[in-house]
């Protein structure tokens, strides 16, 4: 294969991103570990000083001038939001600390809500902790149960599996949209419309798509969608659950605090309108508003160019995998999207991870938190190279160097 033929400038790209200039080991960075998570381009840590060093001050109770500009520019990342995912209205946009925390909102709020003893909830078998714990949690407190769509031997599940499984007692399924482990993309409008043809709800979990590949949740008609900003390049602590407002009106609160209440008395309280009703407390105000910032430069970029640039990049690194001796590839979905998860046959992924990282090169070993998927092929965990735009066909062909370094090292 020649150079990459997609419309990036990627050697541009790269001068966004400071820590890419940093030597590890001496060596420069070569930096796989976007899965966990992605780094920040200048402008949104600029975004960050620049509200702190002449604009910070608390939000949503001020009268006076900086908490004015704190407040507007904090709900304009709310307004970018709703643009960038297709959301109906802001009511619909709840501000969260990541995926975790927006799926554990979900979890207590639409459960007492909706979850009663008998009913189910269905995941499937390739879902990071994040999308299973809270449910399980959620099950035992409502007497419901949880069902899990199996995964296959590519790391794809069987659309007429969730067709069986799929159940007038179904409330709710929930699943990623891209796995964090093996990379597989799912049919998230398919699933999406089998299950609501069930009558169930649908959360769809973007932590992995979200910087990958366009999202517009009407077109997806998803219930709900969760992701983090630290992996779409912004600051951690910061995170989105979109939600449908018919739906969000009808749970009730998660936390209880400043900000979210209308009007309080020790007989009673009464309730924020959308979204506040779900924001209790201080927030994490200028990394949200830095995620603002974050999105606007990807969309600048444009999320079916850095799809079409990573897709290549993916094929690219698939193929040199496959040419090292004793290498097996998790994950062969035909729909899959910037994850490399591997092993050396005979060697230990966090072996093979150290010898990488003394080489500068960043990759994640264990089981992703996905134990189920590693149960499931019989493994500990894997090696994962995780794909972002700034990276290189270079820094793959540094990647495979080194993994065949290690190979001549371990076995
Ligand atoms: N869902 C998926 C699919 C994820 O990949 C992750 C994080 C989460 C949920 C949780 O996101 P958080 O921002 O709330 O932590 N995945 C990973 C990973 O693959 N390596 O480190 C974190």
């Amino acid at each position: 294969m020649g150079a990459i033929t997609t419309g990036l400038n990627v050697q541009a790209i790269r001068e966004d991103f400071p820590i890419l200039k940093t030597l590890v080991h001496n060596k420069p960075l070569v930096y796989f570990d976007n899965a966990a998570s992605t780094q920040k381009p200048k402008i949104v840590l600029d975004t960050e000083y620049h509200y702190y060093s002449s604009q910070y001050a608390n939000i949503h109770r001020g009268v006076h001038y900086l908490s004015q500009i704190g407040t507007e520019l904090y709900e304009k990342t709310r307004h970018i939001v709703k643009d960038f995912i297709g959301a109906n209205s802001e009511r619909e946009i709840i501000f969260t600390k990541g995926t975790t925390n927006s799926i554990n909102l979900l979890a207590y709020s639409w459960s007492s809500a909706f979850l009663k003893p008998g009913d189910e909830i269905l995941i499937t078998g390739m879902e990071h902790h994040s999308n299973i714990v809270p449910w399980q949690l959620a099950c035992q407190r409502h007497g419901a149960t949880l069902k899990v769509v199996p995964l296959q031997e590519d790391g794809s599940i069987n659309i007429d599996e969730v067709k069986n499984m799929i159940s007038e007692k179904t409330r709710l399924f929930s699943f990623t949209y891209v796995s964090n482990a093996l990379g597989t993309i799912n049919p998230v409008k398919e699933m999406t419309a089998i299950a609501h043809q069930a009558g169930a709800h649908v959360l769809i979990d973007a932590a992995q798509a979200i910087q990958h590949i366009a999202i517009n949740v009407q077109e997806l008609n998803c219930d709900f969608l969760a992701f983090s900003g630290h992996k779409i390049y912004g600051p951690t602590g910061t995170g989105i659950l979109y939600g449908k407002e018919a739906l969000l009106d009808a749970m009730p609160p998660f936390e209880g605090g400043g900000d979210m209440i209308k009007d309080v008395k020790f007989e009673q309280t009464s309730f924020n309108e959308l979204p506040f009703k779900f924001e209790a407390g201080t927030p994490n105000i200028a990394g949200t508003i830095a995620l603002g910032t974050a999105i606007e430069y990807v969309e600048k970029i444009g999320l079916d160019n850095i799809f079409a640039y990573e897709e290549e990049l993916l094929k690219y690194g698939t193929e040199q995998l496959q040419q090292i001796n004793g290498l097996t590839i998790y994950g062969n979905s035909i729909h899959k999207s910037s994850v490399l998860s591997f092993l050396l046959d005979g060697a230990h992924p966090y072996d093979v991870g150290v010898i990488l990282d003394h080489l500068g090169i960043a990759i994640r070993t264990g089981h992703h938190c996905t134990q189920p998927i590693m149960d499931y092929f019989c493994i500990p965990g894997t090696c994962r190279a995780s794909i972002a735009f700034y990276n290189t066909k270079e820094e793959i062909d540094l990647l495979v160097t080194g993994i065949q370094r290690a190979s001549k090292m371990l076995l």
